[in-house]
């Protein structure tokens, strides 16, 4: 059980673009694990590589009520878009605590790699396309606050800056 460090926003590493897995070994399997792990103890709904600083194409998604169904997708690929748009309330494990509407397409298709690098195809609707969508903006090194105007975004990473600053503070008082 490994719990990985989530990069906060404004951090800029967040906006780097992920290289696509090319060899599905231990390593990739264990960084799913760790991922999975991290996600549960946030708690979160999905969790893309690059906000642990892993700059790979590798998502975990587990939108069940029992925690119980894990997703893993690697190397995703949106192969298909419904025209239908749904606005959803996301948040993000980068974001703490900033919920806002973003609009995307309400279906999608992907072709994507499990771990042991069998291919594969899904169609989701409702919170797995939400969800999906969120992630891979991730591996594109974008953050849904980026859908928000300039002056929401702005107060956001102002808000975000204040938090962190507030919490190496406090750190720093605790050693
Ligand atoms: O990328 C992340 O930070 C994980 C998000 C995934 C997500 C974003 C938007 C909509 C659905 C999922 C976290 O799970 S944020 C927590 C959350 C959980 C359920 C619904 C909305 C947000
Ligand atoms: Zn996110």
């Amino acid at each position: 059980m490994s719990i990985l460090n989530i990069l906060r926003y404004p951090d800029p590493r967040l906006h780097k673009v992920a290289k696509p897995v090319s060899i599905f070994d231990d390593r990739i399997k264990q960084l799913a694990a760790d991922m999975a792990d991290t996600m549960y103890d946030a708690p979160g709904v999905g969790l893309a590589a690059s906000q642990v600083d892993v700059h790979e194409q590798l998502v975990v998604i587990d939108t069940s009520e029992t925690n119980t169904e894990l997703q893993v997708f690697i190397n995703p690929e949106i192969i298909w878009a419904s025209e239908e748009k749904k606005v959803y309330d996301e948040g993000c494990l980068s974001v703490p605590g900033i919920y806002d509407g973003v609009e995307r397409p309400a279906e999608v298709k992907v072709r994507a790699f499990d771990v042991d690098g069998k291919p594969f195809e899904l169609h989701a609707d409702g919170l797995l396309a939400v969800c999906i969508q969120h992630e891979m903006d991730h591996l594109k090194g974008k953050v849904f606050v980026e859908y928000l105007s300039p002056l929401k975004r702005n107060r956001i990473k102002t808000k975000m800056i204040k938090e962190e600053r507030e919490e190496q503070r406090s750190k720093a008082k605790g050693r």
